[in-house]
């Protein structure tokens, strides 16, 4: 992914702007054109070498994305009109399209820094500017500072000893290498079983010798029903119904295209609820965990049922009994939805075949990597050729709390965010004047479609910027107080649902020591909206500002 433009002035020992943006993902990129048309000079540094945010990193075997389209885009007329796709869910190659098509339309990498990574950055009181370092020693000043991270910016490696001993690939799958990694004939080992972990080891089973899939928590993947579609369909649907759909899921509890149903699974008799699960299971993508019934995610008794449906469709896809109770047990590994799902095309059927092993790393954890392979700790060792390590990130705050931001008395956000993590509207933060960031903590992120969060979030930091300027305010920091009482809004929603009986990336707990908290905000986009409007419409409600 090569094709950024060089970096010019962009790339400056010192720069000076009024926005400095950091990653250029989805997020950034619809901050740096709103901003634009507030007359706003923004930069962007990033440390890849292009646009595209994860698509710029993802290119690991059989990455596409698992929303489906026109969910994951962006709602601007001025880049879907004339952008068309091949199918439901399209893959990194096309992404990366879309990506420069973005550009072509937006005009986005003129002022873009890229291979620019960030190490620092704090607010420099008497001149009112954030001052951001880079790792190769250059600085930035601006009024205000933007952090577009992303939820997944800080990769998660296990301390496994002797990694560097392995004699054949061993990769993180947001790092492969771009040129592919060859996998034919040889014996894939796939650690890691999120949707990375899902896509790879489907992927690498199409030329592999075999595929060993390592399982510490089974997937409970739903069939993606991928399709193509046409230029035509596409071309009919936006006369008139894209625009209705981008407003819609601004409305849905996720931001996707579908929402769930107005009715608790147990109103309706086992006959009605077979037909219902049937019909959204079918249906393809997360149908069935976000167009369920109401109660999915709050009530552990519906939950069970929408589990035991799922299992009985997938148990029927796997031939091998040993198999089948790693992957699709009877009784549930966690509940329904409380993980997230990843879509799958033929992952069973893969994993079923006889030369493909499915290895239960729950009870024998992976203990070490030695040259010929992955030891287990029953000592067996377990030989392969190519290691795909889809242990996932350090999700949601890693990201931010990697990149040395400094609080205005110079504390550390790691430091603020050690024993918990407290933000303002999942937007802002104590001690961080005019800086704003999304997709990140105690937003929707986890629970939401990327590209619908960081438009509402866009558009609330944009008409935030707006407000300070109109209204003279050089100066706007979330109170602590305010902070404490946005952590106690997310933890009590968060304790009416599901999620907190599962161990998760949505909770922390994938990452040995982390605080375990809720770590996106769970009411749905339409509270979310309603909730940091209302702060904005008060006069910057919970903010003090000078
Ligand atoms: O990462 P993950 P991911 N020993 O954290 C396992 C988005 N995404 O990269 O579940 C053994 O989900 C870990 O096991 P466990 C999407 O939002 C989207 O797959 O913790 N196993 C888990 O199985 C997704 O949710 C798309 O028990 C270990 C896996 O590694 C998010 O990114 C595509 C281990 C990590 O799964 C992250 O997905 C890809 C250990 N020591 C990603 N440590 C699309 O839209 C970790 N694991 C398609």
């Amino acid at each position: 992914n090569e094709s950024a433009v060089p970096n010019g002035e962009n790339y400056a020992k010192e720069l000076e702007t009024d926005v400095l943006i950091v990653g250029a993902g989805f997020g950034g990129i619809y901050l740096m054109h709103k901003l634009r048309q507030l007359g706003l000079n923004c930069k962007i540094m990033e440390a890849g070498t292009n646009i595209g945010g994860i698509w710029h990193w993802n290119c690991y075997p059989g990455a596409r994305v698992d929303s489906q389209i026109p969910v994951y885009e962006y709602s601007l007329p001025e880049v879907w009109k004339d952008w068309t796709w091949s199918c439901r869910y399209p893959g990194t190659d096309e992404l990366r399209a879309y990506f420069e098509h973005v550009d072509k339309k937006l005009d986005i990498k003129k002022d873009c820094a890229f291979n620019t990574r960030v190490v620092g950055a704090h607010f420099d009181k008497p001149s009112g500017r954030w001052i951001t370092k880079t790792e190769d020693g250059r600085t930035a000043k601006s009024k205000y500072l933007l952090l577009a991270l992303g939820f997944a910016a800080k990769r998660h490696f296990p301390d496994w000893p002797g990694m560097e001993s392995f004699e054949g690939e061993l990769h993180h799958s947001s790092f492969w290498p771009n040129e592919g990694v060859d996998t034919k004939g040889k014996r894939v080992a796939v650690i890691g079983t999120g949707s990375t972990g899902v896509q790879i080891a489907q992927e690498t089973s199409k030329d592999a010798a075999s595929v060993l899939q390592f399982v510490r928590t089974p997937n409970l993947c739903l069939p993606m029903q991928q399709q193509a579609i046409t230029v035509e369909e596409q071309e009919r649907r936006k006369q008139g119904e894209y625009q209705k759909f981008f407003e819609y899921r601004l409305n849905t509890f996720a931001g996707f295209g579908y929402d769930y149903v107005e009715k608790n699974t147990l109103e309706d008799s086992p006959e009605e609820r077979e037909k219902f699960y049937e019909k959204r299971f079918e249906a393809g993508g997360f149908e069935f965990w976000l167009a369920n019934y109401k109660d999915l995610l709050f009530d552990n008794k519906a939950n069970r049922e929408a589990y035991n449906f799922w299992a009985k469709k997938t148990r029927a896809r796997i031939t091998d009994p040993a198999k089948r109770e790693i992957l699709a047990p009877l009784e549930p590994p966690h509940a329904f939805g409380t993980k997230r799902p990843s879509l799958e095309q033929n992952y069973y059927e893969m994993l079923d075949k006889p030369e493909n092993k499915v290895i239960d790393v729950s009870n024998n954890p992976i203990e070490k990597i030695v040259p010929k392979g992955i030891v287990t700790s029953d000592g067996k060792l377990h030989e392969c050729d190519v290691i795909a390590l889809a242990t996932g990130f350090d999700s949601v705050t890693g990201g931010m709390k990697n990149m040395g931001l400094k609080d205005v008395d110079g504390v550390e956000l790691s430091e603020k965010w050690k024993a918990g993590t407290f933000s303002y509207l999942g937007m802002t933060l104590n001690g961080y004047p005019n800086c704003f960031f999304l997709y990140g903590a105690q937003g929707p992120t986890a629970f939401s479609n990327g590209p619908t969060c960081v438009e509402v979030q866009g558009d609330w930091i944009v008409d935030a910027i707006k407000k300070m300027r109109d209204e003279g305010i050089t100066y706007c920091e979330a109170t602590h107080e305010a902070e404490k009482q946005w952590r106690e809004k997310v933890t009590e929603l968060s304790d009416k649902t599901l999620f907190g009986q599962t161990k998760s990336w949505y909770m922390g707990d994938n990452i040995p020591g982390k605080f375990r908290e809720q770590l996106s905000f769970p009411g749905g986009f339409p509270l979310y909206k309603q909730l940091t409007r209302n702060a904005l419409d008060r006069g910057f409600e919970g903010f003090v500002t000078a």
